[in-house]
């Protein structure tokens, strides 16, 4: 019977809600082996065996969010917090660019210490500088307008993971950031016609099956060019601190359903799923992702960027964790590409 839902799936990039709810409920060993190499084949069909790399830069870990999982939330009085002015952002892009890296992502805590005008300021003297690189955004909730300027700067993508599609779940690990709010913003940045990157986490406290099957119908609703899927991961200073961890084999699945779903999206193996297992990344692009991330941010203050806990490549200077995932990446049986590696169905702007 699953073998039958994973056969429809792969043929229609559809499953009804209670479809997918049996799926995921039902799913075992030889199931998810299945699920994997189909996956694997889609991505494969659609974007081959090239992984696409984006240099992250952690601009700042202030934050005026409550997000009750992670570290860098405002309530937080354990972590050193820092900004990094413009010189230091391109200096870091500098490095990056040398190093290949076509893309930069710029995230941050919501941080309003960088108002429109500076991001916009940061974002066209990246822009003015290096002529085929795209950039990402991930800097949270904020207005249309801002969104718009931002876009119009010449900001191409944005990531902005919904966390949770559920709305109770969503209310109880949140305090000043509401579903409503995130969704909207999620459906303003397609308006305004940015490449959009949503998310979710695996293994919240209390989440339920169900809730991981309304992620991927949201979704699929939604069809983002990029989707973020990581384990949540305890952090020391949260109220979560001593809550499992979700477990790579179900964030995998998640990868691997999301692929199918929506064939054409870019999917990273994120960095959580690599500090959760020493193969964590490894197995992700396995099952269908084909995005990695590594970081560019100086490693003064790569430690404090700690969105929870263990997280890897703290040390790691940005060449060295360009040599460590490329190794990974092509050791996994995938290729490298270090282009801007825009969305398939993406029509440039310019
Ligand atoms: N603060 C942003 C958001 O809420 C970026 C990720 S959190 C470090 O989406």
């Amino acid at each position: 019977m699953i073998i039958d839902l994973i056969d429809k799936l792969y043929k229609t990039n559809y499953l009804e809600h209670d479809e997918l709810v049996y799926l995921i409920y039902n799913m075992d060993e030889y199931g998810k082996e299945y699920l994997f190499e189909k996956a694997n084949k889609i991505r494969m069909k659609t974007y081959g065996s090239k992984v696409y790399m984006r240099g992250l830069i952690e601009f700042t870990n202030y934050c005026k969010k409550g997000c009750k999982y992670c570290g860098i939330n405002v309530a937080n009085k354990n972590i050193e917090r820092y900004r990094l002015n413009i010189e230091e952002i391109l200096q870091c892009c500098e490095i990056g660019y040398d190093l290949g890296y076509r893309t930069f992502v710029l995230q941050g805590g919501e941080d309003d210490y960088y108002t429109d005008e500076m991001m916009i300021e940061i974002i066209k003297t990246i822009k003015d500088k290096y002529l085929d690189v795209a950039i990402t955004l991930s800097i949270g909730e904020k207005s249309y307008e801002s969104y718009e300027k931002y876009f119009k700067a010449g900001a191409d993508r944005y990531l902005l993971r919904h966390e949770t599609a559920d709305v109770k779940l969503f209310k109880k690990i949140h305090t000043n950031s509401y579903y409503k709010n995130r969704m909207k913003c999620l459906w303003n940045l397609k308006k305004i016609g940015y490449q959009v990157g949503a998310g979710f986490m695996v293994g919240i406290p209390s989440q339920t099956k169900e809730d991981l099957a309304k992620d991927i119908l949201f979704l699929k609703e939604l069809e983002p060019e990029m989707v973020g899927i990581g384990p949540f991961i305890p952090h020391k200073d949260t109220i979560y601190k001593d809550e499992q961890a979700g477990t790579l084999e179900d964030t995998i699945t998640m990868i691997a359903l999301t692929r199918l779903f929506l064939p054409y999206s870019l999917l990273p193996a994120t960095t959580a799923l690599g500090t959760i297992d020493p193969l964590g990344r490894e197995k992700g692009l396995k099952a269908g992702a084909n995005v990695v991330m590594p970081n560019l941010s100086p490693t003064s203050v790569r430690e404090k960027y700690s969105l929870y806990d263990g997280k890897i490549c703290t040390g790691d200077e940005a060449a060295e964790c360009r040599n460590c995932i490329e190794k990974r990446i092509v050791s996994a049986g995938f290729s490298v590409d270090m282009s801007r590696g825009d969305h398939i169905n993406w029509r440039k702007r310019y």
